[in-house]
């Protein structure tokens, strides 16, 4: 079948929704890579996309539909709302997706918490999703369905006998088989993984665990080929099983952080912090990124190696996410008073080793930090990817940054030969990787850093989509029919997550 347009379906929508004190709506599109890789074919080929407009307020119907008209007149593209109910996002977002899924596929099954009452709102939330992608979809439509909040939504539009072309793409890891085992729902979660026609993974990690759970959980199905692209046999049809690097929009990146705007104020950063090397820490609130343990391998370096107080001050930039989750907020204050010990333990006059900032980063502030800091410290206890590993690659454009990156994030199987990898569990291993950054001779940063600059704008973002949509429907980006009937206005930076 030719398939004319592509659907993405979210759990929000590339938008953020606000209101006022007046009572006012505002909207602000959001800028991340896949806002970015997926607006323009969205936008110019009659596209759409479908998500949750994440507001919990209440809206008229008709304040709901100029909305939305004003969201496809700032995108460029057809926004088709999701509406969820407070009780809802309790359950389907914040319990079973962040308190189920993400703890068990980032090895941390402790930190579950099973409630069956999460797993019925998790399926009728996703019921929700399968019925609006059914309501503004035809059999020619690609449904390109994103992350692990969305599971379920090919289950339910072949439960309601809706046929369409589906992929799926799982922006973070699938566990290994002896942690998958233990969710309670996992023969549900791998059928509906099977229901639709192309599964995507980040790495061939996560496609191997998922392989070795079908083939255990799931003796009847055969999963043939060990190439780029496996595929499984149901009763019913022909799943693909692809790795698919996701990746960012490297020439944006290296563009932007090449403008005077932000050589400025990467310039005044650096000054107010004269002779040493700033190491940076870019991340989202959350216990997979491994901030404590980070902060142990700083302080540990700083213990182990005087010689390199007042050299190095470590920058680390934590952005307020899932704030309505108890133990997020004690992650913070546990993050907040590490800093407050560690420099309160080894500040001296004119230097203190780190900088501690908690907030959401304007775009220009962000790549001015990415330019003009030396050393980059990722060091997530697992990650799917990892964009900011990628994104400060792309911004070092002198290419005198050196990445220390955890070997559990994703993007670890593409940079390895740049990076110095570290295990982040390793206190003293991390600590030593920050001396040997800190000591690294020019030839060998330049060395290093043009490899993975290479290598990701090589691999970016539109590469990603290609290689998605390629194995899905046999069709790149730019082969969906062009259809100009939007004029986009510019738009606001906001970011996606
Ligand atoms: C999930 C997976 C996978 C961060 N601080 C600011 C800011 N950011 C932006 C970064 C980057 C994004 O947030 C974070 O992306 P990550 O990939 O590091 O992590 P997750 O949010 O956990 O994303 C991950 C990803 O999905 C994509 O598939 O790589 O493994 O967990 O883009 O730039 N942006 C702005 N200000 C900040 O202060 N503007």
């Amino acid at each position: 079948m030719e398939t004319t347009r592509l659907t993405v379906v979210s759990t929000r929508l590339a938008i953020a929704v606000d209101r006022e004190p007046s009572g006012q709506w505002t909207i602000t599109p959001f800028s991340g890579s896949l806002v970015t890789a997926l607006g323009p074919v969205l936008r110019d080929r009659g596209g759409q996309w479908i998500g949750w407009l994440g507001t919990r307020d209440t809206m008229e119907e008709t304040n709901l539909r100029d909305l939305m008209d004003q969201g496809s007149r700032l995108t460029g593209y057809a926004l088709k709302p999701v509406n969820l109910t407070e009780e809802d996002i309790r359950q389907y977002s914040f319990g079973f997706s962040n308190q189920i899924l993400w703890p068990l596929v980032h090895d941390l099954p402790s930190r579950c918490n099973f409630d069956p009452a999460y797993w019925t709102v998790y399926e009728r939330v996703n019921a929700k999703f399968a019925e609006v992608v059914a309501a503004n979809t035809c059999e020619e439509d690609y449904v390109w369905v994103h992350d692990y909040q969305l599971i379920m939504v090919a289950h339910h539009l072949k439960t309601m006998g809706i046929r369409r072309q589906t992929g799926f793409f799982l922006h973070i890891p699938f566990p290994p088989l002896d942690g998958f085992v233990k969710l309670p729902w996992r023969f549900q979660v791998l059928n509906a993984l099977l229901s639709y026609d192309l599964v995507g993974f980040q790495t061939m990690r996560d496609r191997r665990n998922f392989i070795d759970c079908v083939r255990m959980l799931m003796p009847k199905m055969r999963v043939v080929g060990h190439g780029q692209i496996a595929r499984c046999l149901t009763p019913d049809h022909e799943v693909l099983i692809g790795a698919f690097p996701i990746s960012i929009d490297f020439k944006q990146f290296a563009e932007a952080a090449a403008t005077s705007e932000v050589e400025d104020q990467a310039w005044i950063i650096h000054a107010n912090l004269p002779e040493r090397q700033l190491i940076l820490g870019v991340d989202r609130l959350d216990y997979t990124k491994g901030i404590p343990l980070r902060l142990q391998a700083f302080a540990n370096a700083l213990e182990r190696y005087p010689e390199l107080h007042g050299k190095m001050t470590l920058i680390q930039v934590v952005l307020p996410s899932r704030e309505e989750v108890p133990e997020y907020e004690s992650l913070k204050r546990e993050i907040e008073r590490m800093v407050g010990e560690i420099n309160g333990r080894f500040n001296q006059v004119g230097w203190s080793p780190i900088q501690y900032i908690y907030r959401s980063l304007s775009r220009m502030e962000l790549l001015a930090y990415y330019r003009t800091c030396e050393i980059a410290l990722v060091t997530p206890l697992k990650d799917g990817m990892n964009l900011v590993a990628k994104e400060f690659c792309a911004c070092s454009i002198e290419n005198n940054g050196v990445l220390i990156l955890s070997e559990f994030a994703g993007a670890a199987a593409q940079l390895h030969n740049g990076a110095i990898l570290v295990n982040p569990f390793d206190i003293e291993g991390v600590a030593d990787a920050i001396r040997r950054a800190c000591c690294m001779e020019s030839d060998n940063r330049h060395r290093r850093m043009e490899k993975m600059r290479r290598s990701i704008q090589r691999h970016d973002i539109f590469h990603w989509v290609n290689a998605f949509l390629r194995t899905g429907i046999h069709k790149d980006l730019d082969q969906f029919p062009r259809i100009e009937f939007f004029v986009p206005s510019p738009v606001q930076a906001g970011h996606e997550r």
